[in-house]
């Protein structure tokens, strides 16, 4: 059985209470390691650790900062198949997708942010008698708190930045994906990171994450994962006036005009879909395509959805993993007898899906797509966060832009025309963070990342993270 540890302090110890929690393999439901179930006595360490080490690493010269950072991605790059391995067995997604995606992202972010902060520059304000320097300073011991759908790689977005600007931080993982950063806490250790500057706590959001939201010590939380648990976190931070921001979940629309170009819209589509079993907050889970191109699509979608490979996550030719936990199995099926009772029409899939061999008791969901639901029923209105995707056709612009907008969520939509200027009318009129035109996640670190309404509260990416994770106080100079 492997054990995880907590990170405090430049070192890997139990938790204080001895508490420990079970850590399944999706893919065949065997559990495989133990994971601390930290509290309070934890976080006291690693708060107290980190508020020591704020008072070097927030006043050592950027290029040493750069220069450690840069250690700890050289060693991730160099690590990179064991991350992908430990990534794939805790989550269920396939092997090559992390090695593709998840992993190699890792040592981008902290690149990127290293070199952003060597370059970033504050503002002066010239007045006819003096001069104001806005100082953007390190804000002292953050937390960040993440999820379980791309884990190393939303842990490594969010941890990368705030040390990156000189503060330290409490990174907790989600309890359900915690193999990889217990793997990169130990890359920390080698890459020279000085005690106290990062500490790993594990845990559950009842145990941990709620001692976090609450302690007096912690002055930013930045946390990405699903919208209840964003509620809960904003109410708890309130009081202590912590910093917050949250990148929540979203039940994305996909618009799909009759004049795009149809294969690359096609098989995008079937990612933007399918892609981490769903699981990607960004996914386009409601799928509006123009009346004349409508059973075209169908039938083509439908078929190729059909034909998606759902097995072992170590095969290359398999396209669909397992779905995080036995939990998430359940919420997800659950979602399916509820698409049924509303009257939706299942095309195909619709239920678990089995894989046999050392797979046969693993999370499996098919690939599903269901037709004939109205806007306003739970299906269309909540997130579901899995392989599961509704369509419908519309006649317009204004009729296809009231329902992307019909949601409480507003992260992300994809717009699909060889028209810019219909994308363009349409993009501006889409109530979420990110609208892709004639794609579909393609990401540049540098742009503001977040969403609207009940998807989030505040960006991330490029500057924003620097402007979230820093104070800014203005120095006025009269002559
Ligand atoms: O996520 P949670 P869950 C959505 C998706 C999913 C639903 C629930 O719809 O079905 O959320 O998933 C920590 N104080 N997304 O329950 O709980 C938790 O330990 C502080 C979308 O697994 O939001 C983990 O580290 N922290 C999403 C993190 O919050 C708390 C990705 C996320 O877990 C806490 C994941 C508390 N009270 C799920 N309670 C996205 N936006 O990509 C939990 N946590």
């Amino acid at each position: 059985m492997e054990k995880v540890q907590n990170y405090i302090n430049g070192e890997l110890i139990d938790p204080v209470g001895g508490a420990w929690l079970d850590n399944d393999e999706p893919a065949t439901g065997q559990v495989f390691a133990q994971v601390p179930q930290s509290d309070k006595r934890d976080l006291d360490l690693a708060v107290a650790a980190a508020e020591k080490a704020f008072e070097t690493w927030s006043t050592v010269p950027i290029a040493e900062r750069v220069r450690t950072l840069n250690r700890l991605a050289d060693l991730c790059d160099q690590h990179a198949e064991q991350l992908v391995e430990l990534e794939s067995k805790d989550n269920g997604k396939p092997r090559w997708l992390a090695r593709a995606v998840d992993i190699p992202r890792v040592g981008a972010n902290l690149r990127f942010f290293t070199s952003l902060a060597e370059t970033w520059s504050t503002e002066a304000f010239a007045m006819h008698d003096g001069f104001n320097l806005t100082l953007r300073q390190p804000i002292g011991v953050v937390a960040t708190i993440s999820p379980w759908n791309l884990p190393l790689y939303l842990f490594s977005w969010k941890v990368a930045p705030a040390l990156a600007v000189g503060n330290c931080v409490i990174g907790k993982p989600s309890e359900v994906t915690p193999m990889t950063a217990h793997y990169f806490s130990k890359l920390c250790i080698e890459a020279g990171l000085p005690p106290g500057v990062l500490n790993v706590l594990h845990g559950d959001g009842a145990s941990i994450g709620d001692a976090i939201t609450e302690h007096e010590g912690i002055k930013v939380v930045s946390f990405t994962g699903g919208t209840a648990t964003g509620r809960k976190i904003a109410a708890k931070v309130a009081p202590t006036f912590k910093k917050y921001s949250l990148e929540l979940g979203g039940k994305n629309p996909n618009v799909i005009f009759a004049d795009c170009d149809y294969e690359n819209m096609m098989e995008t589509t079937l990612r933007s879909s399918f892609a981490n079993q769903g699981q990607i907050c960004l996914c386009g889970s409601r799928i509006y395509v123009e009346e004349g191109l409508y059973d075209r699509f169908r039938d083509d979608f439908v078929g190729r959805a059909a034909k998606l490979k759902v097995g072992d996550p170590n095969e290359d030719d398999t396209k669909l993993g397992a779905v995080v936990s036995r939990q998430h199995h359940e919420k997800i099926l659950n979602c399916l007898e509820i698409a049924k009772s509303e009257g939706g029409k299942i095309l195909c899939g619709g239920g678990a899906a089995s894989v046999n061999g050392r797979c046969e008791k693993g999370y499996f969901i098919q690939p599903t797509v269901i037709e004939g639901l109205p806007l306003n029923c739970q299906t269309n209105q909540t997130e579901i966060f899995g392989p599961v995707v509704t369509i419908e056709k519309f006649k317009t612009m204004d009729e296809v832009a009231d329902l992307a907008n019909g949601t409480p969520y507003g992260l992300s939509a994809s717009v699909w025309t060889s028209d810019l200027e219909t994308g363009h009318r349409l993009a501006a009129k889409i109530q979420s963070g990110v609208v892709w035109i004639n794609c579909w996640l393609v990401r540049d670190l540098r742009t503001p990342f977040g969403g609207m309404k009940e998807s989030g509260l505040g960006r991330e990416g490029g500057l924003d993270s620097f402007r979230f994770f820093t104070e800014t106080k203005n120095v006025c100079v009269k002559y």
